[in-house]
Order: C-alpha cells, then sequence, then structure tokens
C-alpha cells in the first residue's frame, strides 16, 4: 500500500519537546524503512511553520490547520495518511483533512480526553481532544480547521481507558460516547468487549479514522510517557483489536501518539509503536 507519515512533532506547539519528541524518535528510528521492507511504498512528511502562535492553544489550533492540509494532499495523492502525532489534538487536523461526511472514531487511550473548560482540573489543553472531535466544546476554534466536521458521539468507541477524572467520566457517562474501558476488556476479552461496540457503530457507517495514543499499553509491555497508570492493554490484545477494526471498517486514516522517549528507557515502545504502525499498513483502507 502507499503510505504517507505525516510527522507533527510537537506538544502544544512547542517542538520536540515530552510526547512531541515521539514522531521524530520513530522517523529517526527507522520507521518508514521497516514499513517499506514489509512491502508498502512509504513517504515521510513534516508539519512545520514559521508562524507558530507563542499562545498554546492558538498554536495547536495552527498546527492542526497545517495538518489538514498535509492529510488532504496525502489522500488526493491516494496515499493512506498515518499520523505521528506528539499531542492526542492532531485528531482535529486528521478529521478535518480527510473530510469524512460521515466517520465513525476507534480511539485507543489509559485516558478519557473528553475534558472541557468547565471540568479540567489541570488545564492541561491535550486532555480535551476527544470533546472537541464529537463538536462538544471549541466550536470556533475548531472551525478553523479546513474541512474538520464534528463526529456524532454514537459514532466513537473509546476503548482501554483507565484513568478518568470525576467531571471527565460525568460527561463520558451522559454522553452516546460507546465506552470499553480496560476493567471491562479484562474481564469479557478483547474480541467479547469490543464486538458488540463495533458492530454498532459499524452497522451506521463505514469510514473510520483510528487513534491510538500509545499509552494504552501496560507499563510492563512499554513505558510510554509520563501519564501512563497501571493496567492496559498487552500489545497481542491491542494489535488483536485493530485486526478487528479492519475487518468491520474503511481505515481513511490512522494515528499514533503520545509517545515520550524519554520514558522508554529501553526503547521497547519505540519496538511497539512500530508495531503498531505495521497493523495500520495491514488494516489500512487504499484504493
Ligand atoms: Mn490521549
Amino acid at each position: 500500500m502507499k503510505i504517507r507519515l505525516i510527522s507533527s512533532p510537537y506538544h502544544l506547539g512547542h517542538r520536540d519537546v515530552a510526547i512531541g519528541a515521539g514522531p521524530t524518535a520513530f522517523l529517526d528510528g527507522g520507521a518508514a524503512q521497516q514499513l517499506r521492507d514489509a512491502g508498502h511504498e512509504v513517504s515521510t512528511v513534516v508539519i512545520e511553520s514559521s508562524a507558530i502562535p507563542s499562545h498554546e492553544i492558538g498554536a495547536v489550533f495552527h498546527l492542526n490547520s497545517l495538518l489538514a492540509t498535509e492529510v488532504q494532499h496525502t489522500v488526493r495523492d491516494g496515499a493512506f495518511p498515518i499520523v505521528l502525532g506528539g499531542n492526542c489534538n492532531t485528531c482535529l487536523g486528521s478529521l478535518g483533512g480527510l473530510g469524512l461526511t460521515d466517520a465513525a472514531i476507534v480511539w485507543f487511550d489509559a485516558h478519557g480526553d473528553f475534558h472541557t473548560a468547565e471540568t479540567t482540573g489541570s488545564g492541561f489543553f491535550d486532555g480535551m481532544p476527544l470533546n472537541i472531535a464529537t463538536g462538544n466544546s471549541w466550536h470556533a476554534l475548531a472551525k478553523t480547521i479546513p474541512g474538520f466536521r464534528a463526529v456524532p458521539e454514537r459514532n466513537v468507541l473509546l476503548a482501554g481507558v483507565r484513568d478518568l477524572d470525576e467531571g471527565e467520566a460525568d460527561a463520558l457517562e451522559v454522553s452516546a460516547v460507546h465506552t470499553c474501558d480496560y476493567d471491562a476488556i479484562r474481564a469479557g476479552g478483547v474480541a467479547a468487549s469490543l464486538v458488540t461496540h463495533l458492530d454498532a457503530i459499524a452497522s451506521r457507517v463505514r469510514d473510520l479514522y483510528l487513534h491510538v495514543d500509545l499509552d494504552v499499553v501496560t507499563p510492563e509491555t512499554a513505558r510510554i510517557n509520563g501519564w501512563q497508570p497501571q493496567g492496559g492493554l498487552t500489545l497481542s490484545e491491542l494489535l488483536e483489536s485493530l485486526e478487528l477494526i479492519g475487518d468491520r471498517f474503511q481505515v481513511r486514516g490512522a494515528a499514533l501518539t503520545a509517545y515520550d522517549p524519554a520514558f522508554d528507557t529501553d526503547k521497547r515502545g519505540l519496538g511497539i509503536g512500530v508495531e503498531v504502525l505495521q497493523a495500520f499498513g495491514d488494516i489500512g483502507w487504499g484504493p
């Protein structure tokens, strides 16, 4: 398959800092070549700007507008876009660039990423991207991203989550977002717990944006970042989940996010990330 790796190496607008260093680590670690070795035709591009606003939230939306344009070009070139994101908020640019009229999202993450200005206790802006993607907040800024269209909550599955803050958990509870948390997966197994949700969404919509925040895996599998809680999916559980998704959806774009190489002292995280990228290559939709 023709794949374009699109690197957005930023953490809240700061280049190559913390999880913003993840995309560069994957490219420097040979991710493109490993995909080529698996038979794919791979090109790479890095999101760059000389006009990044100095205020973080403005910077995030500026970079997402550039990302949307790059994803749009990728699709136009007939390539499958894989975004290497520092932040999970890259979902906004990815969704904009994909420009799907009817989209689903499967979102793997230890966290909910469903905060709003009204629920966040930390002010961490990258705790909000799924809430923004589902059209619940930051409307005016979301509109500045070319092609961005909110995804209906009922078309979204949040999987593997195990660290929700109070207000965020309440918001998810009353939302239509499908949640298959870590406890459910541990109790029921990957296939049994995910398939009901996936089938319900696939009965309505085929086109999917796939989001993997790598901290969905257990710390024993690999150390991913500074916020990775105990528990989580093993690599084989994550890969099994991705296969179930590929069987049911046209995966139009995918993203791998939130990997901070400073925590990955034994480099297992890098290897696991590349395996996830290979799985994206296997299930990605191509003409
Ligand atoms: Mn996340």
